[in-house]
């Protein structure tokens, strides 16, 4: 049985949904987040020692880090579906976004959410000023950019195909919601970017998608 060690509001909702487009049976584990800190509870390092969310097992199997949980999840169960054929465009593709999401779309999203706590954060009150000023610098001057570059880039490549990794929906488009609708919840995806509000709205759209929600519980990015 493949056990999620689910942290709520975080990116194992997407193992969820996957699980639901695959069809699979799965138990979920649940930990909740320090509502102070955010982080996860040190449960979670009995599971995988670095005690983030997502983490499966699948027998004597844990697997962590989302790309690969999905990647391994795709190969061992999808029996072909929601991966393009080796050796095609579309599959490197695939194997671009897939690293893409993590790899260099949610730097500078993980960034401006931590600047942007910095420059809230309880301190004394003399220093506030001057880290304000700073963590408001580093957010304008280099995070903000970073972030439009991003999705412009995303906004454009989404203009050539229905899905990131083509015609199909694959699990490119999974691993691509979290760090989208990061931006549309704190990180400056607005109305200028038409093809990646209507990609939100078609992934919501999916049946799989809304049973994941059922089942995960409260997934605060989509306010
Ligand atoms: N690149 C990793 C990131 C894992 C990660 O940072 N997960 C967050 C939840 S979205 C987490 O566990 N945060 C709580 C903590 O760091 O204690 C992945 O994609 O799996």
């Amino acid at each position: 049985m493949i056990i999620v060690h689910h942290l709520n509001n975080s990116r194992s909702q997407r193992v969820l949904w996957l699980l639901e487009e695959l069809g699979r049976d799965y138990e979920i584990k649940r930990y909740e987040r320090d509502p102070k800190t955010m982080l996860a509870p040190t449960s979670l390092r009995q599971v995988h020692p670095l005690g983030k969310s997502p983490v499966i097992s699948d027998g004597d199997r844990v697997i962590a880090e989302s790309g690969a949980i999905v990647e391994y999840l795709i190969d061992r169960y999808g029996a072909g579906r929601l991966k393009p054929a080796p050796g095609t465009d579309e599959r490197l593709l695939y194997t671009y976004w897939l690293h893409y999401a993590e790899g260099s779309a949610m730097s500078p999203l993980l960034m401006k959410l931590v600047f942007t706590r910095l420059a809230h954060a309880p301190m004394p009150a003399l220093v506030r000023p001057i880290v304000r000023r700073v963590a408001n610098r580093a957010v304008q001057g280099f995070i903000d950019p970073q972030i439009a570059l991003h999705l412009d880039y995303m906004e454009g490549e989404l203009g050539k195909t229905t899905w990131f990794a083509g015609k199909e929906f694959s699990g490119a488009d999974i691993q691509m919601s979290f760090p989208l609708e990061a931006a549309a919840s704190r990180g400056g995806l607005d109305a200028g970017r038409p093809k990646l509000w209507d990609f939100l709205a078609r992934i919501h759209a999916r049946p799989a998608y809304r049973q994941a929600l059922d089942k995960g519980g409260e997934y605060a990015l989509l306010r």
